[in-house]
């Protein structure tokens, strides 16, 4: 799906703004047709932002059920013979989307975009009044997953069991329309969507490859509107340089074009051609790195050479904006990345949004990018709790059944960022019971569909829990083409003792060693407290964060097989309530408004220290 932008053929209107909302506690929203007329007595929401953090009070913080925003568009007449499109680039979780009190759009999953035509909806020199219905709602049929019960432990003696399922995962489920909501219009007969796949003459991908080098990218432009072959037939596509110099050129919906001496995208050292496609009177433009990326044994390679991977397992969480987008804090981050020296993170444990994306190709930060599949682990709190009975993950009764969700992510996921080329790693799911039994079944056909879409061919992975085990039981052993482990030796398993939780990390890395494949450590961290010292290191202090994290390196940088260290987590985030939560998480190597604990100037000193290439070499 293409990302909405102005061109000479396009307009972008952004609905950000105050909307009028209401909660419906008492699901009367339907019955009483509230997107039929206006709001009886709403209340102010900034439209992108998670309402949870905005007004005070548990009830409307930890608030459960629908919920409506609602506010008047309007189309200038100028714009009356375009078609006409209202795009949500996340609704969180399930939308239905009213123009003028009828349904136009149903959307279930909170963190991809979607979008109706409206062309025919829309009442010409009048307001039109538009309706998102949106529910936060959770359970064994949605990605991410619901259960009844805390994944984190109640505290005893809790009040009776919750009416509804809370996360079985460990952030907040903010909720809204966490995203820019738009109308973007286009001319009758457009482009619908453009995929780019490129080679470099006479490479592999196995090989270092140097700039200069000539660049083949195959390109096909799929379109919509009335067919007409001879708008097919002169088509016309052009890439530009980064100096704006035309570089090549090719007729056609679908073909090949040549860039004489290219370029390279690569970390840290961007390099974004501008692919511009012209359909009739519709234009429309792609910023496009070419960068090999390829898996050789135990060897990640990027154009051809060894990558490490440093950086961070992170979250879309700020205050107040919640899961909402925040484009300062973002620029924020990559800044914060660049002087830590990190080159990458993985999306834990959904899509961010698509300007992170742009603006991880355009700074060359390195993304793992990751579907919304956390949850789908009934391990967590000891099993599902089906009248106090432990069932399976995977059980065909009282499982999961988030396969066919699952599949439609995955799809939507590549539809969306299979250009990007910051991205170079698909992950399918964040700690799935890997070894539980129906774990093969359940994911094979996943991994299959992912290479199957991916035009790219990025490998492709699922991150796995500690619990799950080694290569004997953890189905990604099998599955993965990069071994992604979250593991907490020294926190969850064997603190505060250090000395006897390396060994237990090394014994378990002589298993994964032998299997011949890159390892990334995608999760590795400690609570801590700022500001809480102490002389001896103990838990929750940031000396014992340190002390935490040295241990962990170590045994990392004595296995070949290692090519990655993202820590858990960027910074502090907010979660559920539980006894193991101060405020929420806070394994941040940053506070949540981002300042660094001690262990992030250890991290800055290695990390500039550590090569992006050929570590361990
Ligand atoms: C994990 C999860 C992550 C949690 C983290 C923790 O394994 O993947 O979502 O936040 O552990 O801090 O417990």
């Amino acid at each position: 799906m293409l990302y909405p932008i102005m061109t000479p053929s396009r307009l972008v209107e952004d609905l950000a703004g105050i909307w009028d909302f209401q909660l419906d506690p008492e699901e009367r929203g339907f019955a009483e047709k509230w997107y039929e007329k206006p709001l009886k007595d709403p209340m102010t929401m900034p439209v992108p932002a998670s309402f949870n953090d905005l007004k005070d009070g548990s009830d409307f913080r930890d608030y459960h059920g629908w919920v409506f925003y609602q506010r008047r568009i309007s189309l200038p007449a100028f714009m009356a013979k375009q078609r006409v499109m209202l795009r949500f680039d996340a609704a969180t979780h399930h939308a239905n989307v009213y123009l003028n009190g009828r349904l136009i759009a149903e959307h279930q999953g909170g963190f991809l975009p979607f979008e109706v035509e409206i062309t025919d909806d829309l009442r010409e020199g009048e307001d039109n009044l538009l309706t998102v219905a949106i529910n936060n709602f959770i359970d064994n049929t949605t990605l991410p997953v619901g259960m009844i019960g805390n994944m984190l432990g109640g505290n005893l003696g809790a009040s009776p069991e919750p009416k509804h399922p809370g996360p079985n995962f460990d952030f907040f489920n903010y909720a809204g329309l966490n995203r820019t909501v738009r109308i973007y219009t286009t001319p009758g007969q457009y482009i619908a969507d453009l995929t780019v796949t490129s080679q470099i003459d006479g490479e592999d991908g196995t090989r270092p490859i140097a700039d200069g080098k000539k660049a083949l990218l195959n390109y096909t432009v799929a379109v919509g509107g009335q067919e007409d072959p001879a708008l097919a037939r002169d088509a016309h596509v052009e890439v530009y340089d980064e100096e704006g110099n035309k570089v090549a050129e090719a007729n056609g919906l679908s073909g090949q074009l040549t860039i004489e001496q290219a370029r390279l995208w690569r970390p840290l050292n961007a390099y974004l051609y501008r692919i511009r496609v012209s359909y009739g009177e519709d234009i429309y433009e792609l910023p496009y790195g070419i960068r090999t990326v390829k898996v050789v044994g135990n060897r990640f390679l990027i154009n051809g050479r060894k990558f490490y991977f440093k950086g961070y397992g992170k979250h879309e969480d700020t205050f107040p904006h919640g899961r909402g987008i925040n484009l300062a804090m973002n620029t924020r981050d990559i800044s914060i990345m660049k002087w830590q020296g990190a080159n990458s993170f993985r999306t834990s444990h959904y899509p961010y949004s698509e300007e992170m994306m742009r603006q991880c190709d355009r700074e060359g930060i390195v993304v793992i990018d990751e579907t919304t599949a956390v949850g789908i682990n009934y391990l967590f709190g000891g099993g599902a709790n089906f009248g106090g009975k432990k069932v399976g993950t995977f059980d065909p009764e009282h499982g999961v059944k988030t396969q066919e969700h699952h599949r439609e992510v995955i799809r939507d996921l590549i539809a969306r960022d299979k250009n990007h080329a910051c991205v170079v790693l698909w992950s399918i799911a964040n700690e799935p019971d890997s070894s539980g039994q129906g774990a093969y079944e359940y994911f094979k056909p996943l991994f299959d569909l992912a290479r199957e879409l991916d035009p790219q061919k990025r490998p492709v992975t699922l991150v796995s829990v500690q619990m799950a085990g080694g290569p004997d039981t953890d189905v990604s052993a099998q599955l993965s083409d990069v071994i992604c482990l979250n593991r907490y030796y020294g926190w969850y398993f064997g603190a505060p003792d250090l000395e006897w939780s390396a060994q237990q990390m090394r014994a378990e890395m002589d298993q994964w060693e032998k299997l011949g494949k890159p390892l990334v450590f995608t999760e590795f961290g400690a609570d801590t407290v700022m500001g809480m010292h102490d002389t001896t290191p103990v838990m929750y202090t940031e000396e014992y964060q340190l002390d935490y994290y040295k241990m962990n390196l170590a045994v990392m940088d004595d296995y070949p097989c290692v090519t990655g260290e993202q820590v858990w987590n960027f910074a502090d985030f907010a979660t559920s309530q539980s006894i193991l939560r101060i405020q929420g998480n806070k394994k941040g190597l940053f506070t949540r408004d981002r300042k660094p604990k001690l262990a992030a100037h250890f991290f800055r000193d290695r990390w500039h220290a550590v090569p992006d290439f050929d570590y361990k070499d």
